[in-house]
């Protein structure tokens, strides 16, 4: 054991107390800086004979250098700690679920449109859909409603510039619909050929001036025309049965007409429904509007009302929407809240 030995065991226990490499450089200068405990030993060496410098002079350098290994070591130890450090604190995790993008869906009134349109399809009816601002004659005069009649008045009706309406009802577009497919078998029906038969919903936005729990000024309709040689309340009676306990996924679902007034139906029918079972049991519930079309508006659509008869129907998508979910407020369906729409999904 050389008198040098409690040199190194000094430098590695200030290494060893370094906890970053700022102390650990400091540390080092002590013992190797310029004026640090090796290099005076090195400068002490200028004074002693040849023969002893030469032993004392490998006696320091071996020191020298195991002070070195110790400073590496540290250097290393400090090195490794910080990258371990930083490996945990930037670590991932690789087994966590992605983050997925937001996912959208269908409105609860489009999801029921949409449902509308699939079960009156599967009875052989065609969808229409046009104009949101109509015309004077497509709203109302076609439809028989006369030019005093109260649907008419400002109080219930949104007049936009031109003399031109938001639409009431969406019956303007089954009136669209059966000229144009009268025109299209003008030549058929001309020669007393057999016209093929209109069977057509129109679903879509309507406007109205009214706004409460059950009311919105905007508001979903969906009309039904069925006009044939042969097609009577009997139909509606059997479409409508079929319809509504398709919609509700029940088959025992009661229907009831009671008589009433449009003034594009004659006769005209209001049509109750009753849920066999759930909170609902046993109530009537008024879900739809229909009748047998007025003969004034089958001359209208361009057809002898001698010849051609059949029925049309309205009724609220927002409604029914309501009765298959529970809600209880319309005005909730467009207020646009993602946290109620998205339970819908
Ligand atoms: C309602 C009342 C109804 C109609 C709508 C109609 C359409 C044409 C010809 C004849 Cl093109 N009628 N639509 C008929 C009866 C009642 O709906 O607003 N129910 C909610």
């Amino acid at each position: 054991m050389s008198d040098l030995d409690p040199l190194v065991h000094e430098a590695r226990e200030a290494f060893s107390a370094a906890h970053t490499p700022a102390d650990l450089e400091n540390a080092k200068a002590r013992f190797l800086g310029k004026s640090g405990r090796v290099t005076d030993l090195l400068k002490g060496l200028a004074s002693l004979a040849a023969d002893e410098k030469k032993q004392r002079g490998a006696a320091i350098n071996q020191i020298k250098q195991q002070v070195e290994e110790a400073l590496n070591a540290r250097r290393q130890a400090l090195a490794d700690a910080e990258l371990q450090q930083q490996l945990k604190a930037e670590s991932l995790d690789v087994s966590l679920p992605g983050r997925r993008r937001g996912e959208g869906g269908l409105h609860p009134v489009s999801l029921s449109i949409e449902r509308i349109e699939a079960i009156f399809g599967s009875m052989g009816f065609d969808v229409a859909d046009g104009p949101e601002i109509e015309t004077d004659w497509y709203n109302f005069t076609a439809l028989n409603t006369p030019a005093d009649h109260p649907a008419r008045s400002m109080h219930d009706t949104f007049y936009v510039e031109g003399g031109l309406v938001l639409r009431t009802h969406t019956s303007p577009m089954q009136v669209r619909y059966a000229v144009e497919h009268v025109q299209r078998y003008k030549a058929q029906i001309e020669r007393g050929e057999r016209m093929p038969e209109i069977r057509v919903i129109a679903p879509g936005r309507t406007y109205r001036v009214d706004s409460d729990a059950t009311h919105s000024p905007m508001f979903h309709q969906c009309e039904g025309l069925w006009i044939g040689e042969k097609v009577s309340f009997t139909d509606l009676k059997a479409v409508f049965t079929s319809f509504f306990r398709s919609f509700f996924e029940t088959d025992e679902l009661q229907l009831r007409f009671r008589p009433s007034f449009f003034p594009f139906t004659e006769p005209s029918a209001e049509v109750d429904i009753a849920f066999g079972s759930g909170p609902l049991e046993g109530r009537w519930l008024e879900v739809a509007g229909s009748g047998q079309v007025h003969p004034n508006v089958i001359r209208n659509f361009g057809l002898d009302p001698e010849q051609y008869i059949g029925f049309a129907f309205g009724m609220g998508p927002d409604r029914l929407t309501m009765l298959r979910y529970g809600v209880s407020d319309l005005r909730q369906f467009f207020d646009g809240d993602l946290r109620f729409l998205a339970q819908f999904r």
